[in-house]
């Protein structure tokens, strides 16, 4: 028991002069750890008479637990010294100058989808999405595209090779597969627009081999050519942001739709500026026109019920001309400093609420 005295006071010692955490811990796995002295008297107690044994043990086992809990002790002064001390040295210099924040643009094409679905998803349309790969029939047959029809040819699209059942697969050449997956699946009515990429054979300050566009479709009961001009020229209005824009329907001709017509807006040229808005000129931005019943049958829907009206329009066009964007090629060089510059903020996503005129 004397022994045990002497050991308590020289480890109480030892635990009080560890001088940082690492001396501590040395000590505490020295000390009570399995070559500790400590375990090495428990080691004995099998040797000794029963009553000894268990004043002894017992004596053991409070020293054990009363240095484990001086060593916490310590720990938590010597912490917090360390701490103490940081504090004292660590300073914030608030004269540095600030981290420079580099954070990405939206570019103009995926901002002007976005602005054209808050635009229609306004009027109800719904976002329809299909394959960038498609058939001979999904682009051009079943839209009444006949087979000598120039749009097919070599020359404006892309063929991939001939399938073993002669099947023809191509780079889809416009959105409009997409509305005729669509009304194969779904039965009417439709409000849909298909916004996506698109494929054709052709390159210069006007074209690009992947563009995009995006087409629209209704069909109902007793849809007519009035839904269609106040529905287009709605949707020129809100996205050019002009109220009183004058718009105008001229008699065109697509094999899908009849009658067509190709939708202008008012635009002034004088002197080498371009304004759109007023003025005595005008300015292609869109085609139209009934869904041709031919289209409808095609796709399983009865066009003694039904009709409907359908459009579409290029992107890069329609973008270039609302922010003043003068090469189409520089849309797909991806030149960070044309998206810094021409770029949108993700902050600022466009809606009708919001506004998407930013
Ligand atoms: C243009 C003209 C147009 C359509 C696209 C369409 C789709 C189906 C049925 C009937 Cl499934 N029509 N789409 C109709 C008229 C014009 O696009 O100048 N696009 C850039």
């Amino acid at each position: 028991m004397q022994d045990l005295e002497t050991l308590r006071s020289e480890l109480m010692g030892a635990v009080g002069a560890a001088a940082d955490l690492d001396a501590l811990e040395n000590l505490r796995v020295g000390e009570l750890g399995k070559k500790g002295r400590i375990t090495a008297l428990m080691k004995n107690l099998g040797a000794m008479a029963p009553e000894e044994r268990r004043t002894t043990g017992a004596a053991l086992n409070a020293l054990k637990t009363e240095i484990a809990a001086a060593i916490e002790m310590r720990k938590t002064e010597l912490a917090d010294a360390e701490l103490d001390s940081r504090l004292m040295d660590e300073r914030v210099d608030v004269t540095l100058p600030v981290r420079p924040q580099s954070s990405g643009r939206i570019h103009p094409i995926s901002q002007t989808i976005d602005e054209v679905v808050a635009i229609f998803g306004e009027m109800g349309f719904v976002v329809a999405e299909g394959p960038d790969i498609e058939d001979d029939w999904y682009n051009f047959t079943s839209l009444n595209i006949p087979p000598e029809h120039p749009a097919r040819q070599e020359m404006d699209t892309f063929y991939l090779p001939e399938e073993r059942d002669g099947n023809r697969i191509v780079l889809r050449t416009h959105t409009s597969p997409v509305q005729i997956r669509t009304m194969q699946k779904q039965r009417p009515p439709l409000r849909i627009i298909a916004p996506g990429r698109t494929y054709r054979c052709d390159y210069d300050a006007t074209h690009s081999p992947m563009f995009h566009q995006v087409e629209g479709l209704v069909i109902d009961e007793a849809t007519h050519m009035g839904h269609l001009k106040g529905c287009l020229i709605e949707f020129c209005r809100a996205y050019f942001g002009v109220d009183d824009l004058p718009v105008r329907f001229r008699p065109s001709y697509f094999p899908f739709t009849e009658p067509s017509a190709e939708v202008d807006i008012g635009c002034t040229r004088e002197g080498g500026t371009f304004r759109i808005g007023r003025g005595d000129d005008w300015l292609e931005i869109l085609g139209s026109g009934m869904v041709n019943p031919k289209v409808l049958e095609n796709c399983g829907i009865d066009s003694s019920r039904y009709q409907g009206f359908a459009f579409g329009m290029g992107l890069e066009r329609i973008a270039m001309l609302k922010y003043g964007i003068p090469d189409l090629r520089t849309f797909f060089e991806s030149d960070l400093r044309w998206l810094r510059h021409y770029g949108f903020s993700a902050l600022d996503a466009p809606s009708m609420v919001a506004g998407v005129n930013p």
